[in-house]
């Protein structure tokens, strides 16, 4: 058999998995490629690859054959049992030491069950977040690599050479943790992508049914908040998409398009975890909800002509002031949204042992992934000057921020109730930002109630944490104490 000569094998060449290959290759790395369907490979090998330091391999023995030692293989094959039936196929091809990595959109809990699996065999597994779609691949993507981390200095030259760049030369990929840190990150990314999607709708909601701007005063308004703090890839897309015409009608494409969402599932789970873990994740879930919402088209439009609102005449203020405000609300919205994903990946650090450094998720988020900004490098910024932040919103920036932000939030807020306009991200960031600097909220009520039809017992503002009491509110039902009643 012939020396092996390949840096790294790849499996699964649908779009994302070509680019990768392409990229790696860009980078001076030799790569053998297999796909399920052969013909694929040949396809590749005849195309875009003509030329290149690309090895076509036609069975997966071939591709391992070909791989110098230890072996990485990266599998972009789609995310569930299909990637499980890939390790299944190679793991008994390999030698201890030998490492595989997942590059798809897994769900964390099957990254952290293969990394386990296969370390019993010796076998080094990571899964890592690739983010940037498809030009991301091709040209720098954010990559978020977690498993085990014997594998990560034999993976590294090869993922910082082809991640996105930022600051000069600084990679946007770095070692997340162990086990499920990287696919958990990279969902908790998808999250935050969600919300700063919601918000930047909102902002036009209010932009478009309040003050009536059609899309080329939205150009405008969104090219202007490109060059401010809110200097982002989203925004950057939002600007083009308000100066995109149909190219039949000439009208704006924006108006065109049926105003219902799909989702693919990682924003739901990002809640779910928020919710396991106990941490408000408020912004995201009103995004995700936001979704559900848009696709009740039917229903909406038969509730529109039902449900009355508001009858406000139309907006009778400051037309620039409002827009600023909307700025400012998106803004301070924003920073919530980003406080609480990252309090959720603090909480997920805590509760699996992992340790997940926030300023460098921040960094690796900089550059390379749909929620690339500015914005990112300040919070890195926060991270490195207190790593255990407790929240986003104590570093001192972000808390002068939010201060300087707040007045047109608030007006924003009011004026979307007045008028009747649905700003769930915006107004729960709101909610959250109140109710997180609430020394005192209503939940003292709350105990009292769970006591009187439960006997949950309460803490007394007069007596030390950790005492517990029980009141026999109606004098029936006896003074016992529900004790295993905690859900
Ligand atoms: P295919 O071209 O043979 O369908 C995205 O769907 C990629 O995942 C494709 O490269 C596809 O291969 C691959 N894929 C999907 N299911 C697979 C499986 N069970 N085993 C191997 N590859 C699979």
């Amino acid at each position: 058999m012939a020396t092996p000569t390949a840096d790294i094998g790849l499996i699964g060449l649908a779009v994302m998995g070509e680019n990768l290959v392409l990229n790696m290759e860009d980078h001076g790395f030799t790569v053998a490629v297999f796909n399920r369907t052969t013909s694929r490979v040949d396809e590749f090998l005849a195309g875009r690859a003509k030329g290149k330091k690309i090895v076509g391999c036609h069975s997966v023995e071939e591709l391992v054959a070909s791989l110098k030692r230890p072996r990485k293989i990266m599998i972009m094959v789609k995310a569930g049992s299909a990637v499980d039936a890939v390790i299944d196929q190679l793991a008994p091809l390999l030698e201890p030491g030998d490492i595989l990595i997942d590059g798809g959109n897994t769900h964390h809990p099957d990254t952290t069950r293969r990394t386990r699996a296969l370390k019993e065999k010796g076998l080094l597994f990571i899964g890592t977040g690739v983010s940037g779609g498809e030009e991301g691949a091709l040209r720098g993507p954010s990559i978020m690599p977690g498993g085990n981390p014997d594998a990560w200095p034999h993976v590294k030259p090869i993922f910082q050479a082809i991640a996105a760049k930022v600051d000069g030369n600084v990679p946007c990929c770095d070692w997340v943790g162990p086990e499920g840190a990287g696919h958990f990150v990279k969902m908790v990314h998808n999250g935050i992508e969600y919300g700063d999607m919601q918000l930047i709708c909102e902002a036009y909601h209010l932009l478009h049914a309040l003050l009536g701007f059609g899309a080329d005063a939205l150009h405008e308004v969104f090219d202007r908040w490109n060059r401010g703090p809110l200097d982002s890839y989203l925004i950057e897309i939002t600007r083009d998409i308000f100066g995109y015409r149909d190219p039949e009608s000439g009208q704006p494409m924006v108006d065109l398009i049926l105003d219902t969402a799909g989702q693919k599932g990682t924003g739901k789970w990002t809640v779910i975890s928020s919710a396991e873990l106990g941490v408000p994740l408020t912004l995201i879930a009103e995004a995700v909800y936001a979704r559900c919402l848009s696709a009740l088209k039917e229903e909406r439009v038969r509730a529109s002509g039902i449900l009355k609102g508001p009858a406000v005449e139309s907006f009778s203020g400051n037309v620039q002031q409002f827009v600023d405000d909307v700025e400012m609300a998106l803004y301070a919205s924003k920073i919530i949204s980003y406080a609480q994903g990252f309090a959720l990946m603090r909480a997920m650090a805590r509760e699996s042992g992992w340790t997940i450094e926030n300023g460098s998720v921040a960094l690796m988020w900089r550059g390379g992934c749909i929620i690339r900004s500015a914005f990112l490098g300040k919070i890195k910024e926060a991270f490195d000057r207190n790593p255990a932040l407790d929240n986003l919103m104590l570093d001192p920036y972000f808390q002068g921020e939010l201060e300087r932000s707040q007045s047109g939030w608030r007006r924003v807020a009011s004026v979307a109730v007045s008028h009747g306009i649905p700003i769930p991200a915006m107004s729960s960031a709101l909610a959250y930002y109140d109710g997180y600097r609430s020394d005192r909220l209503p939940t003292n009520l709350l105990q009292a109630q769970r006591d009187y039809f439960g006997a949950h017992t309460y803490e007394r503002t007069d007596r030390p944490r950790g005492e517990f009491f029980h009141t026999n509110w109606t004098g029936r039902g006896g003074t016992t104490a529900s004790t295993t009643y905690n859900a």
